[in-house]
């Protein structure tokens, strides 16, 4: 049985009634890491990894959610939405979202499940409150602009789950189209289609099945930093408001009024701002050798200067430098573990996933989990055929 179907045939086993039924994908980012709570530039995509979301009235004011990943029910009412623990709060965060902004919602039984690998750093939250976000607002015909339900997936996170994410997650889970990439401006939310071809490569995700504790902690206390740095910054220069804004000859004139940390992650900032937009000419002249060296820059940005790799996912980039069937590698989201994002070439695939699979075994007895991903449709109704 596919997994939408399981998540059909649950919803009638356990509320009795035919479920509206959403799909919500993952994302991958092909660059621009920890550039969008900056005001800057991300160029991330939907990938055919997906939530699966049942929803149906139930004419009650009770809410009646069921996880199929963690076998677990969970219930609520709509006039006590208040932060609890685990995966409960991207669907409560998101309907908090909904009575804030005045909207009237009812009882509603939800069924979901999915196979976005949980902390994988593949945004399986952002799918899930984005497929809350669209289920609610066609169960109760409230049709909601796509950008308001991604605005209340992003702030449902801040409110309910205390990160205080950037908007590209649930932007590109939101938004993503077929084959294409989105180039994003996270200051202005302008942004374009950006067609990839990747000829004879294809993206590969390596799972270092590592998802550290603090990450959260640790990805405010990145956002807090380029705060301190902006604040610095306007001393000087009052017309910045954001990382956006400074250059780097500019940050480098002020390096002695900044605290050593503070300049390290301002500086990656903005020459990983720079990158995307060199990527994307490099991805419009189909020059992946040279799209695949940004990416390597960017992972070292990200381990040295930004300091949210750790040695896992050090080995893993480190690990493919010299192969020629790799064009690029990074590691990929907020960091402190998840995935790294790796430019293979299509017919080597296999090859490189047994050696490097055997290789972190050795390093860190840990089983490495490979995903070959595509590129897909953002988040909308699924329909059985
Ligand atoms: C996480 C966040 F949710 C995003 O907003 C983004 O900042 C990313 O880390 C780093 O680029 O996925």
């Amino acid at each position: 049985m596919s997994l939408p179907q399981l998540i059909r045939s649950t919803f009638l086993e356990k509320y009795g009634s035919e479920p509206l039924l959403i799909r919500s994908p993952g994302r991958i980012n092909l660059i621009g890491e920890h550039t969008d709570y900056n005001e800057g530039f991300v160029l991330p995509a939907a990938i055919d990894k997906y939530i699966y979301l049942g929803f149906a009235k139930n004419a009650s004011g009770t809410c009646r959610i069921y996880s199929l990943d963690f076998e677990e029910e969970q219930i609520f009412t709509l006039e006590e939405l208040k932060p609890r623990n685990g995966w409960i709060n991207f669907v409560m965060g998101v309907a908090a979202q909904f009575v804030g902004a005045g909207y009237v919602l009812e009882g509603f039984d939800c069924v979901f499940g999915g196979d976005i690998p949980i902390g994988a750093g593949l945004s399986s939250s952002a799918a899930l409150e984005n497929g809350v976000g669209l289920g609610l607002s066609e169960l109760f015909a409230l049709r909601i602009e796509k950008l308001d339900l991604v605005r209340y997936s992003q702030q449902a996170e801040h409110d309910f789950a205390g990160v205080k994410c950037g908007i590209m997650d649930m932007f590109a889970s939101m938004m993503g189209k077929k084959e294409q990439a989105l180039r994003l401006d996270c200051r202005s939310l302008d942004f374009a289609y950006f067609p990839v071809d990747l000829g004879n490569y294809q993206w590969l995700l390596c799972d270092s099945g590592v998802s550290h504790s603090l990450a959260d902690s640790a990805y405010n206390k990145r956002r807090e930093e380029c705060r301190q740095g902006v604040a610095l910054v306007q001393a000087h220069h009052p017309n910045v408001s954001s990382l956006r804004d400074v250059d780097a000859e500019q940050l480098k004139l002020l390096k002695d009024q900044l605290p050593g940390t503070v300049f390290r992650r301002c500086s990656y900032v903005i020459q990983e701002n720079e990158r995307v937009i060199q990527s994307c000419e490099a991805l419009e002249q189909n020059d992946l050798d040279r799209f695949g060296a940004y990416l390597y820059r960017s992972h070292e940005g990200l381990s040295q200067d930004y300091e949210v790799s750790c040695p896992e996912l050090d080995f893993l980039v480190d690990f493919t430098r010299d192969l020629s069937e790799v064009a690029g590698s990074r590691m990929m989201g907020g960091g402190f573990g998840g995935c790294t994002l790796n430019l293979v070439k299509k017919s080597a695939s296999q090859f490189f996933t047994e050696k490097i699979s055997a290789a972190y075994q050795n390093r860190f007895g840990i089983q490495l989990k490979a995903y070959e991903v595509n590129v897909v449709d953002g988040t909308k109704r699924h329909f059985l055929h």
